[in-house]
C-alpha cells in the first residue's frame, strides 16, 4: 500500500489544546518535520514561551523547557552558550510574548547575534489571554482592547518585527512566511529548514515570522480565518525573505 501519511517523529503522539482553525498546530509540526529531516531532534532544546504554545515543550519530541514572558531569547541564550556548539536552541513564541513584554530580549539576542533560532508566531492578537491588541494588530482590528478597532493615532502603528531586526548587522537569517494556504506552507517549512541549517553551520541568529491565525479570538470560522491572513495580514506584512547573510556552504 502507498504511504500517503505519517507524522512525524518530531512531534509527541499527543492531541494538542489549540482551538479549532488554529494554524498553531501546522507550525509545531513544520518545526517537527525540520528537526527530523535535519536529523538533530537528539541534539535540540526548544524554550517554549508564554502564550497559546506554553505547552509546546509537552508536544515537541526534544528536550524542552519553559521561560517567562518574553524572557526566551534570554533563556536560550544561556542554554546555547552552556552547552557545546553541535547543540541547537531555539524559541517559539507569540507576537504578544516577543513583540511586547519580550522586546528587549529579542533585540538584544538578535543583535549580539546568538546562535539560536527564533519562531515567532503573529497573529495580531494576545491569544491565550482573550484578544487583547498585540504589537502586531493591524490599524482598524477589532480586539478586547480596542472595541472601536486599532487607532493609529492613540495606539500608533503595527511594528513589523522582522524588518526591523533585519537592521542588525549580527543577524544571519530572517523570512517572513504564511501558513494560509498548502503553498505558503510549503515555503514556510523551507524557511523553517534553513533557518535551523543556518545554526547547525554556525551562520549566526536565524529567525522565521509565521503569519498565524486565531480564528477564536477573531471571530472568524477556520476558513475565513486564512482569507483574513491572506487579505489583511499579507499587505502589511510582506512575506520574504529580509536579511540573508548566506554561506559558503549549499543551503537551501
Ligand atoms: C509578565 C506577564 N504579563 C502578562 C502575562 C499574561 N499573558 C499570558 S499569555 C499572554 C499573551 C500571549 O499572546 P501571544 O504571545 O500573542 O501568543 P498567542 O496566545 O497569541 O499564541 C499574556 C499577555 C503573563 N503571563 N506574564
Ligand atoms: S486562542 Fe487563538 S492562538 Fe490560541 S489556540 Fe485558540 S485560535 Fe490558537
Amino acid at each position: 500500500m502507498k504511504l500517503v501519511f505519517q507524522r512525524t517523529v518530531g512531534l509527541q503522539e499527543k492531541e494538542t489544546h489549540y482551538c479549532p482553525g488554529c494554524t498553531h498546530g501546522i507550525i509545531h509540526r513544520l518545526v517537527g518535520e525540520a528537526l527530523e529531516e535535519l536529523d538533530i531532534l537528539e541534539d535540540t532544546v526548544g524554550v517554549a514561551s508564554v502564550g497559546c504554545s506554553v505547552l509546546s515543550y509537552e508536544y515537541f519530541n526534544c528536550d524542552m523547557t519553559q521561560a517567562a514572558h518574553g524572557r526566551a531569547p534570554a533563556v536560550a541564550t544561556g542554554i546555547k552558550r552552556v552547552l557545546p556548539n553541535n547543540r541547537i536552541v531555539f524559541t517559539y513564541q507569540g507576537d504578544g510574548d516577543l513583540a511586547s513584554i519580550g522586546m528587549a530580549e529579542i533585540i538584544h539576542a538578535a543583535a549580539r547575534g546568538e546562535h539560536i533560532t527564533v519562531i515567532f508566531v503573529n497573529n495580531a492578537t494576545y491569544g491565550m489571554t482573550g484578544g487583547q491588541m498585540a504589537p502586531t494588530t493591524l490599524i482598524g482590528q477589532k480586539t478586547a482592547t480596542t472595541p472601536l478597532g486599532r487607532n493609529e493615532q492613540t495606539q500608533g502603528a503595527p511594528i513589523r518585527v522582522s524588518e526591523m531586526l533585519a537592521t542588525l548587522d549580527s543577524v544571519a537569517y530572517i523570512e517572513r512566511v504564511s501558513t494560509h494556504n498548502i503553498a505558503n506552507i510549503l515555503k514556510a517549512k523551507k524557511a523553517i529548514k534553513k533557518a535551523f541549517r543556518y545554526q547547525k553551520e554556525q551562520v549566526g541568529f536565524s529567525f522565521v515570522e509565521v503569519l498565524s491565525t486565531c480564528p477564536t479570538n477573531w471571530g472568524l470560522d477556520p476558513e475565513e480565518s486564512l482569507q483574513w491572513v491572506e487579505d489583511n495580514m499579507v499587505p502589511y506584512y510582506p512575506l520574504g525573505v529580509k536579511k540573508d547573510r548566506g554561506v559558503t556552504t549549499n543551503v537551501t
